[in-house]
């Protein structure tokens, strides 16, 4: 581990919260923006004035922390990625100046709920789900551990959609949460860079004969970045995240141009319009998009320009940039920094292949988020060299080079076939540039994200890049924020674990296993119960006013909150429900808990199977909530527009976390993290970091069903499974396929989930059935759920899991995540402002 660097020799003052200042700046900056006093300005107005008032606060330390890092010069990482889910910033950044609470006074004084005002802001949605979230988390922990860092990403005019449901189906509505303006952001206009496509690549010999190569013919964007600060907890640290939008180079010239700059200016122009337009809402899913190259390449560009002019105004040799600067790529989606630094430093600073290679390869570090083959990347080479002409031929040395790598190292292993080797290896084959290929070749460091997705990796997916650089495999468990996903989510929970054992766990979440010593205490237990209750009672607030659909408190909340995937198996979940319904139907004199089902997910636009699903659980919501005949006791609520606001809300909320992913398709999850952090109990398959959940917290204190990721593997590998036969031997499973396709849940379409059905059968003997091992897992599934029944009757042992669940979640804060990238693969300098 490096060595800490204490810088500024200024100590910054621990500043007390001046109330009346903050109340005085709140109503001057009503004033100055809307000309308004603060009776007058209306809600959104008041967030505005307040969200400047707590800026003016950050801008003191962002600068302060920007001067130490100028003055220490440690080394700092880029995060590159084309996500980062942020959610909103006013609650989080208060919370992280240890403001929250005397500003939640200081509104309350003025006659203002800071909740209400919280409220207000749109949540930033630049990003899917868990890969940008994750983003988010570790910029919020590399601010409060004093790493420095700049997250480096996309300013989308429009984020993830918004999720309308009309008639029980999703509806994408356009996200422009820039409506109102951004209070938190600061344009940069003095850091423009300029990003070229296209044209082609003209070669000639300088005076010192070597090779030139310039592109011509190109269009061009401006890239002007816009930064955001990222406000470490209570240490006066404040990174940077910066995004970049899109601006044309020139504006039209209307007395100079001919006929050809005319259609050029125009181009160039909606080329700077289109490219940051929106974030393409598919995770998991590769769509091969042109624009979506564009989006990599613009950004990426603009990244890796500014932070070799930035080591370069303090540095005079190149050579050594991997000392001060790595690049961490969140999955492929940034790979082309690796072709794009590689230019930079051969064609703007006239460095060899050999030198540039060296820094490059000790520069880029990859991140892969998922073993599922439709989300690799794969460009075709036409597209890619006709949009990044000299990008492409850096990537066709890279990949010449690399087989003759592959050539060398097995040409004479007996048993080895070198041409299958390359077949398999290679960057650039079969008309597609690889981009996981080039990111583990041109990488120093490959990691996955829980340690069985590292395994998986490891001795399938890419175990021929692990048998040829075994030492750059590692694993970084994810983990969250417990700043946000605790502290601000659920601030009962937040001072009753604090009142138990202190405050520590806000930077060490590991503290918090001091909590087991209260698992066994009845006083603990009950209030612990209690809380839950009251956060239960706040969402069902949140449901009846969102959805209009009452729910009972009382009832077991369990929940399913993630993407829409058929691997996520929201469909094995929902047909459980059916199933349960049909008992209770067939012995209304059962004996059963009341248990609310709670969804939330939005669907890929285009993915047919998944937007069917939300349908289907909203079919099944209309006819069970309906029902007078099951007296209330099962109801199904899609919670509509899930977003990192409304998950806030959610996990506070929850008994049951549902982690019913195929074994080995998810990589890790981190929902899984959050409900466990707020004392849900999991339901889960041993897939992802469930395992690692499981083993911190204990198998009697989870509820573990489904074949393992080794099952998995082996049926995908030497076939066995045939769904048709549970479907002939299981009465309950038959029973609920048949209502897909009987119209019990569309009376006037009973067509309309036959294609769910089709996905789960193999009828036609057409396509493969059942993919996700739905029906495989259906039985024990079930069981399982019976467990969760009859353990939460027990009240007093259900609290004990609950309380030893957040005992033992200390390993999944990001906070350790941060601290392994960093002593296993980037090795940053810590900074630590007196
Ligand atoms: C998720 N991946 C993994 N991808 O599914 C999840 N994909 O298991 C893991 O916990 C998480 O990453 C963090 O490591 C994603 O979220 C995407 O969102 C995505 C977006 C674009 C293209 C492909």
């Amino acid at each position: 581990m490096k060595k800490s660097v204490v810088a500024s020799e200024k100590p910054v003052k621990a500043k007390e919260f001046d109330k009346e200042l903050f109340k005085r700046s709140v109503e001057y900056n009503v004033r100055t923006l809307y000309r308004k006093n603060l009776e007058e300005a209306d809600a959104q107005q008041i967030f505005q004035a307040v969200s400047y008032a707590i800026k003016d606060r950050i801008v003191e330390n962002w600068m302060e922390t920007q001067k130490a890092y100028e003055k220490e010069d440690p080394k700092m990482v880029y995060y590159m990625s084309m996500e980062f889910l942020m959610g909103r910033a006013l609650g989080n950044n208060l919370i992280n100046l240890k403001a929250y609470k005397p500003v939640a006074e200081a509104l309350e004084e003025l006659g203002l709920d800071l909740n209400l005002i919280e409220d207000q802001e749109p949540d930033a949605a630049l990003g899917n789900g868990g890969l940008g979230r994750l983003a988010a988390c570790f910029l919020d922990s590399l601010a409060t551990l004093g790493y420095p860092a700049y997250g480096c990403g996309i300013r989308y005019r429009y984020g993830m959609f918004k999720q309308e449901i009309r008639d029980g189906y999703q509806v994408e509505v356009p996200d422009n949460w820039l409506m109102n303006g951004n209070p938190f952001e600061l344009r940069r206009p003095e850091y423009a860079k300029i990003v070229k496509f296209g044209g082609y690549v003209s070669v000639h010999t300088d005076e010192n004969g070597r090779n030139v190569f310039t592109q011509e013919g190109y269009q061009s964007v401006k890239a002007v970045p816009f930064d955001f600060p990222i406000v470490g907890y209570g240490n006066g640290i404040v990174n940077t995240l910066r995004i970049w939008d899109a601006e044309p180079v020139e504006c039209f010239q209307l007395d100079s141009f001919d006929k050809g700059d005319y259609q050029k200016a125009v181009e160039q122009e909606n080329l700077a319009r289109n490219i940051v337009e929106v974030l393409y809402p598919n995770d998991n899913h590769y769509a091969g998009k042109e624009l979506r190259l564009k989006q990599q390449y613009f950004f990426i560009s603009a990244s890796v320009q500014e932070a070799v002019e930035k080591y370069m105004r303090k540095h005079d040799d190149i050579h050594k940039f991997y000392e001060k600067v790595t690049f961490q790529l969140n999955d492929t989606h940034p790979t082309v920094a690796i072709a794009e630094l590689m230019r930079v430093l051969m064609d703007d600073y006239y460095l060899t292949w050999e030198e540039a290679w060296e820094i490059t390869t000790k520069t880029c570090a990859y991140t892969n988020h998922t073993i599922m083959a439709e989300a690799l990347e794969k460009w075709p080479i036409e597209l890619f060299s006709r949009l990044l002409p000299r990008i492409y031929q850096i990537v066709e040395e890279i990949n010449r080079r690399f087989i003759l790598d592959i050539q060398q190292k097995y040409s004479n292993v007996p048993g080895v076939d070198v041409q299958e080797k390359i077949r398999k290896m290679a960057i650039i084959y079969d008309g597609q540039v690889k981009m996981a290929h080039m990111a583990i070749v041109a990488g120093y460091s490959v990691n996955g994200v829980a340690r069985l997705h590292t395994e998986i990796l490891k001795t399938q997916e890419l175990k021929d890049f692990y048998e040829m650089f075994p030492e750059r495999f590692n694993n970084k468990t994810n983990g969250i924020t417990q700043r946000r996903f605790l502290l601000h989510a659920n601030p009962l929970l937040a001072d009753w674990v604090t009142a138990h054992v202190g405050d520590d766990w806000i930077t060490d979440l590991p503290q918090i296993s001091r909590l087991k010593v209260y698992a066994d205490d009845k006083k603990a237990q009950q209030e612990f119960m209690n809380i839950k209750y009251q956060n239960k009672v706040r969402l069902a607030k949140y449901i009846l006013e969102h959805n209009g659909i009452e729910v009972d408190p009382r009832s077991i909340f369990d929940v399913q909150v993630k993407r829409l995937h058929e691997y996520k198996r929201q469909l094995l979940n929902i047909l459980h429900v059916m199933y349960l319904y049909n008992e209770l139907k067939e012995h209304p004199e059962l004996d059963f808990y009341p248990r609310t089902f709670i969804f939330g997910a939005k669907a890929a636009a285009g993915y047919r199977n998944a937007k069917l699903t939300i349908k289907l659980i909203n079919s099944v919501a209309d006819v069970v909530n309906n029902d007078p005949a099951i007296n209330g006791k099962i109801k199904v609520v899609f919670i509509e527009n899930y977003n990192v606001s409304n998950a806030e809300i959610i996990f506070a909320a929850a008994d049951v976390s549902e982690q019913i992913s195929t074994a080995s398709k998810e990589a890790s999850g981190t929902g899984n993290m959050k409900f466990m952090l707020n004392g849900a109990l999991t339901l889960g398959t041993m897939d992802g970091a469930n395992v690692e959940i499981v083993e911190e917290v204990g198998e009697e204190n989870a509820f573990i069903f489904g074949l393992s990721a080794q099952e998995v593997i082996n049926y995908e590998n030497h076939g066995g499974y045939d769904p048709m036969e549970i479907f002939n031997n299981d009465q309950d499973v038959r029973k609920v396929l048949m209502q897909l396709i009987n119209g019990t849940y569309a009376p006037g379409d009973p067509e309309l989930f036959r294609p769910l059905y089709n996905s789960l059968l193999n009828t036609q003997c057409t396509a493969k059935a059942d993919t996700y091992f739905i029906l495989k897992d259906f039985k024990s599934y079930a069981e399982a759920q019976k467990k969760v029944e009859a353990a939460y009757r027990d009240e007093d042992n259900w609290a004990k899991s609950a309380i030893l669940n957040v005992a033992c979640s200390g390993k999944f804060t990001s906070d350790r995540t941060i601290q392994q990238y960093v002593d296993e693969i980037w090795h940053l300098d810590k900074v630590v402002l007196k």
